[in-house]
């Protein structure tokens, strides 16, 4: 088989990828490890920038988000009994949309199988071949039988655990990793959510986050130890804990119910470079881990993709590969930012095991000078709502 792009991964960066080239009548296969099923079971990003919204857009994917999303013109912040409101809108006039990961890749699921482009799921096995080469494949297997897709290019967009960072030559690669002494337990519910907006919570006993996916369904998280796991935490015992972290006027009002999913995710930062060798490009978890404080992991992921699909229409309709060749620096660029935001965001907020005295001053500080000064929070929301391509 052939194809012009082998796109490894059917999470959002891969599929995102896919529907814009074959928009452009680029043909790309993607391969997938697991089913749909299971890869939409998987609950995680809820922020949209609008950059991203935009590229939803321009692969023909935004009709269900333009109707049911929701506009977040700002967010709240506390520490410990105090909270305090960073106004997007009216410091920057800009906004962030709240739409599931789940759902941006539902859609993009739909799309494509509309569109009748190939997805392979279940695949086993995957190798990438002479990617250094002008001839790159990919083997792998099928329900137990061997198969080859020869390519132009391939992308990367197998996540963190994947095959394609992997391919790249460990001599060529530099990787850049912060691992945070702690994780978040995140619970999704059917009850309304306790704000119309999030909160992010600093307390004494940790970080706790208050996020929602519609009126009717909540997504909540709080700081964890790493050496937790989620039988140790009853649903009871979960809005308990999120209860003592958040102020009292939010705690009061907080719906609680049964939990319909529950996960830990362990909170890293992670960086490899280049993010292109010969003709494979990694895109998205491949290439770059964030904490998810900042909302930046799908949002870096689809500016991975605006560039990578740039540079291919710019190969294929031009014969220029300007683009693919800048593609490492320009979105490495973006990369590095995102993850500073993260970086501070997660610094910010969380109780880290060693803080000392002096740490937590400096903490409280740092909060109490972005609640008080208005460029600090436009410097804040420059970055929630998203730096520009
Ligand atoms: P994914 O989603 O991991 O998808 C990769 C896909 O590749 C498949 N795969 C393979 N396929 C074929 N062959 C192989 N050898 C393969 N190995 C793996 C996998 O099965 C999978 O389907 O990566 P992608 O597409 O780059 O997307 C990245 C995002 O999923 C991720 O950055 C975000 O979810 C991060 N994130 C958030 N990002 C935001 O922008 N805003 C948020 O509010 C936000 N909240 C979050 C988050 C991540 C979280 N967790 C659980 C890590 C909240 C949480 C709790
Ligand atoms: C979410 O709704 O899952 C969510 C929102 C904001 C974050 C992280 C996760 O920073």
């Amino acid at each position: 088989m052939r194809s012009q792009v082998v796109i490894i991964g059917g999470g959002p960066s891969g599929l995102l990828l896919g529907q814009l080239l074959h928009r452009k009548g680029i043909e790309a296969v993607v391969l997938e490890r697991k089913t749909r099923d299971y890869v939409l079971a998987r609950i995680r990003a809820g922020i949209l920038e609008s950059g991203m919204v935009g590229l939803l857009r321009e692969a023909g994917v935004a009709d269900r988000l333009d109707r049911e999303c929701f506009r977040h013109d700002g967010t709240l912040i506390a520490d410990g009994a105090e909270m305090f409101h960073v106004d997007f809108k009216d410091l920057i006039g800009k906004s962030v949309i709240l739409y599931g990961q789940t759902e941006v890749t539902r859609d993009l699921y739909d799309a494509r199988e509309a569109a009748g482009a190939t997805t392979i799921f279940n695949v086993e096995d995957v190798v990438i071949e002479g990617a250094d080469t002008d001839a790159p494949h990919v083997t792998f297997t099928e329900h137990g039988q061997a198969r080859r897709i020869d390519c132009d290019y391939i992308a990367g967009c197998d996540g963190f655990h994947g095959v394609s960072r992997q391919t790249i030559p460990a001599c060529v690669r530099t990787e850049y990793e912060k691992v945070y002494p702690f994780g978040w337990l995140g619970i999704l519910s059917e009850t309304p959510p306790v704000n119309d907006e999030l909160i992010y919570a600093n307390s004494e006993r940790g970080f706790a986050l208050c996020s929602m996916r519609n009126a009717s369904l909540s997504r909540y998280y709080i700081q964890c130890s790493l050496s937790d796991s989620v039988e140790d935490w009853s649903d009871a015992a979960f809005w308990d804990e999120l209860k003592r972290r958040i102020p009292e006027e939010a705690a009061e009002i907080l719906v609680t119910g049964p939990s319909i999913e529950k996960s830990i995710a362990p909170l890293r930062s992670f960086v490899t470079e280049p993010m292109r060798w010969g003709r494979l490009f990694l895109c998205g978890d491949a290439a770059h881990i964030v904490p998810p404080t900042g909302a930046k992991g799908l949002n870096t992921a689809a500016s991975d993709i605006h560039y990578l699909y740039e540079g291919l229409v710019q190969v294929y309709e031009a014969g220029d590969r300007e683009g693919i060749d800048r593609y490492s620096e320009r979105a490495l660029s973006r990369v590095w930012k995102a993850e500073r935001f993260s970086w501070w965001m997660t610094t910010l907020l969380h109780r880290f095991p060693d803080m000392s005295a002096f740490d937590l001053r400096i903490q409280k500080a740092d909060i109490a000078f972005l609640r008080e000064n208005r460029d600090a929070q436009k410097v804040m929301a420059t970055n929630y709502v998203g730096l520009p391509y």
